[in-house]
């Protein structure tokens, strides 16, 4: 198993705000401790991303956290990311390895413990599960219960990270559960100052993990 350190997984979200406020906002986040981070366009051309995602690495290298790109293994391969996450209509884990190697991080999302287990047995470094809350960030998705994410956690030998609506005055649902931890984005994205946002939010979430 690779050593990753999900316990503050943050998922960038470049909506509505210039490049100059965006790269600010996620430099905060990355003072305010994440231990990992996405970058995740669904709107930009492929060249678009690419530009923003060697940016974005720039700064995840200056705090050692690896970065990992969303949907796109050929993104990531082009800004030689730590790795890449795949849902489920992306390219599938296994065609992803062959293609990118054992050294580098694939995590996928898995919403139902099927899901979780494939994606496990073809070899995902991490999965996310979810979404726990309703979104404001995702259109579409729809809800996995606690008992789905506990069972995905006692199935599989990879960290399994919460994702989905989670903030720091709701995280307590998760208190028993054997996650590694929590993905947010609006929680940290959409704070006046995410590098206190993160901080409030790791801790909240060390004070209540098993
Ligand atoms: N997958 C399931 S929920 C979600 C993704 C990418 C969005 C999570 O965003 P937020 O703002 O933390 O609810
Ligand atoms: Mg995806």
């Amino acid at each position: 198993m690779k050593k990753i350190d999900s316990t503050l997984y943050f998922i960038t979200d470049s909506t509505g705000l210039d490049e100059e406020t965006f790269l600010k906002k996620v430099e905060s986040a990355l003072q305010g401790g994440v231990t990992l981070m996405q970058i995740r366009e669904k709107n930009k051309s492929t060249r678009e991303y690419i530009e923003l995602a060697s940016k974005v690495h720039e700064l995840a290298k200056k705090y050692n956290v690896p970065l990992i790109i969303d949907d796109r293994l050929d993104v990531a391969m082009a800004v030689d990311a730590e790795g890449v996450h795949l849902g489920q209509s992306d390219m599938p884990v296994k065609t992803a390895r062959k293609l990118f190697g054992d050294n580098k991080i694939i995590g996928a999302t898995t919403k139902t413990l099927e899901q979780a287990q494939e994606a496990y047995e073809q070899s995902a470094d991490y999965l996310g599960v979810g979404a726990i809350y309703p979104t404001t960030t995702k259109v579409k998705t729809v809800i996995t219960s606690i008992d789905t994410l506990d069972a995905i956690c006692k199935a599989v030998h990879i960290p399994v990270n919460a994702i989905g609506g989670l903030n720091k005055e709701n995280i307590d649902v998760l208190k028993g559960i054997p996650i590694s931890g929590i993905c947010v984005v609006s929680a940290i994205m959409k704070a006046e100052c995410p590098e206190k946002a993160a901080k409030e939010l790791k801790e909240k979430f060390m004070s209540i993990r098993i």
